[in-house]
C-alpha cells in the first residue's frame, strides 16, 4: 500500500478499531488504488471520504414471540455512498451481524454496483436476528417491526434493499406489505420481489447463474470450462443452489454443498434430481444438509460454526465456488485446493476467501474472481427488477437472463481491461476494484465531495 492510502488506512483503524471485517475489506480496495491515485493525484481526497458511510442508520426492534414473550433485536441500514444512484444492496438477518460485518458489504457494494454499469449506489443492512428454529408467524412479526423503522429511511429513489443471509422471498415479501402499509403506496422501493407483485424473473438465480458466468468467461481465457469438470461448492443456500443448477447446465459436475452445521461430498455429483431435492429441503422443509447424506448414502463430515478449516475444501475440486459467507476459507485451506489441482475459485458469497487465501491463488497462479466482480449478478438484475418496475411492465426470462449474461460479460472484459491497463494482467482483484473505484470517484469529485 503506498503512503497516502496507508494513511487513510491508519485514519480508519484508529477510528473503528473494532470493526476488522471493514478494516478487511479497506485494505483490499485501498492495496489497489496506490497506481490510480498516482496517475490521477485529484482523487487522493475522494479516497478519504469513500471510506466513511454517508449515513449510518441503527434502531431497536421489539417482537413478540410465539409465547408473548418480547424480543428485542437491533436493526441496521449502511447508506455507505449514494454518488451513482439510490443506495442499494441487501438486508441480511443472521446472529452474527454487526456494524462491522454491515460497513464491509455496504462498502464492497459501492464498488460491485459500479461494475455493474446500472445507476445504483452503495448501502447494506440488517438484524442480528436469527430465522433458524422460528415459526412463521414469528418471522413475520419479526419483518413486519424491523419494516415499522426502516420504512422512513427508504424508497425507490432513495434506498432500495434486498435479500441476502436469512432474507429470501418470504421475508421480502413480509417486509414489502408493510412498507406499502406504511408509506401508503406501491413502488419498487424493495427487489427480490415475488413475481405476482413486481418481482422480476432471475432475480433468484442471478446471483448463483451470475458466478457462473463469470467463472466461464475467466476460464475460457484459458481455454478451459466447465465441461466435466468437477465442481466444490460451499453454503445450499439461494447463491449455492443456483450456482449448482448453472454448473449442470454448463456440463460439470458439483461434488459439494454446506450449511453452518456441516458439509456433504457426493463423488457421483449432486445432479438435477438431487439438486431437487436439496431446494426443498432448504426453501420449503427448512432442514438441515445432514438429511441429504442420508437420502443419498454419501458422506457428511460435520463442522465448527467457526466457518475456516472445515475440511470442505479439502476434497479433489478443478474449480471452487465459495458461496456461504465472509472469510470460510482460509491461506491453508487455499493451499489445499492448490495441492489438489484446481485451477479457478470465482466467490459467490461475499469476501469468502481470506487474504492469506487470495495470495496463495495469485502466487500459484490460479484463475481467482472477487465476489464484487463475480457475485455481481445478483444486484445488477435487482437493478433490472428497478428497471421493470419504473417502467410497470415485465421481462420474459429470456430477456432478463439475456442481460445479465451480458452483464456479466462486461463486468468480466472491463476488470481484466482494467488490470492489464494497470499493469497488473490477470489480477481480477485489482481490476475490479479499480474499475469499480473510478467511476464513483469521478461522480464524487463532480459533485464536490458532499
Ligand atoms: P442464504 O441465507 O440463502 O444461504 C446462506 C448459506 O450459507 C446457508 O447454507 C448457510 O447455512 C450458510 N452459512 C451462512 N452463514 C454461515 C456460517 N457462519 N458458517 C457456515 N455456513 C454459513 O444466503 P445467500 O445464499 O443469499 O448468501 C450467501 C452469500 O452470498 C453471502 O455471503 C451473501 O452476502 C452473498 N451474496 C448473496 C446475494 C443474493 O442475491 N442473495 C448476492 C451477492 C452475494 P445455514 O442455513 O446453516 O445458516
Ligand atoms: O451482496 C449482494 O450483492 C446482495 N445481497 C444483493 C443485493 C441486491 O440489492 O440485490
Amino acid at each position: 500500500m503506498n503512503d497516502s492510502m496507508n494513511e487513510v488506512y491508519t485514519s480508519v483503524l484508529t477510528r473503528d478499531p473494532d470493526q476488522p471485517e471493514f478494516h478487511q475489506a479497506v485494505e483490499e480496495v485501498l492495496d489497489s488504488l496506490g497506481p490510480v491515485i498516482e496517475r490521477r493525484p485529484e482523487y487522493a481526497p475522494v479516497v478519504k471520504a469513500i471510506v466513511e458511510p454517508e449515513r449510518v442508520i441503527q434502531f431497536r426492534v421489539p417482537w413478540y414471540d410465539d409465547n408473548g414473550d418480547l424480543n428485542v433485536n437491533r436493526g441496521f441500514r449502511i447508506q455507505m455512498n449514494g454518488a451513482i444512484g439510490p443506495y442499494k444492496g441487501g438486508l441480511r438477518f443472521h446472529p452474527s451481524v454487526n456494524q462491522s460485518i454491515l460497513k464491509f458489504l455496504a462498502f464492497e457494494q459501492v464498488f460491485k454496483n459500479s461494475l455493474t454499469g446500472l445507476p445504483m449506489g452503495g448501502g447494506k443492512g440488517g438484524s442480528d436476528f436469527d430465522p433458524k428454529g422460528k415459526s412463521e408467524a414469528e418471522v413475520r412479526r419479526f419483518c413486519q417491526s424491523f419494516m415499522m423503522e426502516l420504512w422512513r429511511h427508504i424508497g425507490a429513489d432513495l434506498d432500495v434493499p434486498a435479500g441476502d443471509i436469512g432474507v429470501g422471498g418470504r421475508e421480502i415479501g413480509y417486509m414489502f406489505g408493510m412498507y406499502r402499509k406504511l408509506a401508503n403506496e406501491f413502488t419498487g422501493v424493495l427487489t427480490g420481489k415475488g413475481m405476482a407483485y413486481g418481482g422480476s424473473l432471475i432475480r433468484p438465480e442471478a446471483t448463483g447463474y451470475g458466478t457462473v458466468y463469470f467463472a466461464r468467461e475467466m476460464l475460457s481465457t484459458k481455454d478451459k470450462s466447465f465441461d466435466g469438470a468437477k465442481v466444490a461448492i460451499s453454503g445450499s443456500g439461494n447463491v449455492a443452489q443456483f450456482a449448482a443448477e448453472k454448473v449442470l447446465d454448463l456440463g460439470g459436475k458439483p461434488v459439494t454443498l454446506s450449511d453452518s452445521s456441516g458439509f456433504i461430498y457426493d463423488p457421483d455429483g449432486i445432479d438435477r434430481q438431487k439438486l431437487a431435492f436439496v431446494m426443498d429441503l432448504k426453501n420449503n422443509k427448512r432442514g438441515r444438509i445432514k438429511e441429504y447424506a442420508i437420502e443419498y448414502g454419501c458422506d457428511y463430515t460435520e463442522t465448527q460454526p467457526e466457518p475456516n478449516l472445515n475440511g470442505l475444501w479439502g476434497v479433489e475440486a478443478d474449480i471452487a465456488l465459495p458461496c456461504a459467507t465472509q472469510n470460510e476459507m482460509n491461506g491453508e485451506e487455499a493451499k489445499m485446493l492448490v495441492d489438489n489441482g484446481c485451477i479457478a475459485v470465482a466467490e459467490g458469497a461475499n469476501m469468502p476467501c481470506t487474504p492469506e487465501a487470495i495470495e496463495c491463488f495469485h502466487h500459484h497462479g490460479l484463475l481467482f474472481a472477487p465476489g464484487k466482480a463475480s457475485n455481481a449478478g445478483g444486484v445488477a438484475t435487482s437493478g433490472l427488477e428497478m428497471s421493470q418496475n419504473s417502467l410497470r411492465l415485465s421481462w420474459s426470462r429470456e430477456e432478463v437472463d439475456r442481460r445479465l449474461e451480458e452483464i456479466m460479460v462486461n463486468i468480466h472484459r472491463n476488470a481484466s481491461e482494467t488490470a492489464r491497463e494497470y499493469g497488473m494482467e490477470g489480477n481480477y482483484v485489482a481490476g475490479a476494484n479499480i474499475a469499480g473505484f473510478l467511476k464513483v470517484a469521478e461522480s464524487m469529485e463532480a459533485q464536490g465531495l458532499l
